[in-house]
């Protein structure tokens, strides 16, 4: 089974993948290559190496999407299935030619994961800034909802005075649940790793 981590930039995805498959007892990650292409070098980084790698304030800092292999309890509990980090997904088009290809890579994702974790930064509700909430979301609730396992996660609850931005994000999506977490104090994690399990058993 594929899982796709998806939003827009800087939303916190790489974060979450990482932590989260931490917190599932991966312990390395990758083969990972700095830019997308085939002949890149391919590296796997230890997690820390790739929190400071893969982790950035930056938009657009995940530009080759790749794949986290986890493995799960042992015996004939042994569950494994993928994470995939993808490409942040804006409005309109992008002006970089590398940006435009990396967004599509994602969208081609979108249409054959198994599982679809939207993230957004309700930190960012009402902002202006790249990571907002905006159009792309609903577009992608509407679609991934639509087509099959999706979970809607608010990231970035450890940061202060989300509560009134996570009320609003919840009356906007008000026809599917959202979960609340932190990519940073694993908050909410329990709640994914159940709900993953399940579609892993379905
Ligand atoms: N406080 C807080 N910061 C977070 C959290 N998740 C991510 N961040 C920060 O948000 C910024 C963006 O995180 P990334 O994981 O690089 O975001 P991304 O969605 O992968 O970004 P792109 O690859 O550029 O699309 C970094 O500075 C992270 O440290 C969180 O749960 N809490
Ligand atoms: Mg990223």
């Amino acid at each position: 089974m594929e899982a796709l981590v998806i939003g827009k930039p800087n939303v916190g995805k790489s974060l979450f993948v990482i932590n989260f498959a931490a917190y599932l007892g991966t312990k390395e990650i990758g083969p990972w290559a700095e830019s997308p292409g085939p002949g890149r070098k391919k590296n796997v980084l230890t997690m820390e190496e790739a929190r400071h790698k893969l982790v950035s304030p930056k938009s657009y800092r995940t530009l080759s999407p790749y794949r986290v292999e986890i493995d799960m309890g042992q015996g004939r509990q042994r569950k494994t299935f993928c994470l995939i980090d993808s490409t942040g997904i804006s409005e309109g088009v992008h002006h970089q030619a590398e940006i435009r290809a990396a967004m599509a890579t994602t969208l081609t994702w979108l249409m054959k994961a198994h599982l679809v974790i939207h993230l957004i930064d309700v930190a960012a509700v009402g902002s202006k800034r790249p990571e907002a909430p905006g159009p792309v979301d609903d577009e992608i609730c509407l679609y991934a909802g639509g087509r099959g396992p999706y979970l809607l996660v608010a990231n970035k609850t450890d940061k202060p005075d989300v509560m009134d931005n996570l009320r609003h994000v919840r009356e906007h999506f008000s026809n599917i649940p959202v979960i609340a977490v932190s990519a940073l104090t694993h908050q909410g994690f329990r709640e994914i790793k159940a709900l993953t399990l399940r579609y892993l058993d379905a």
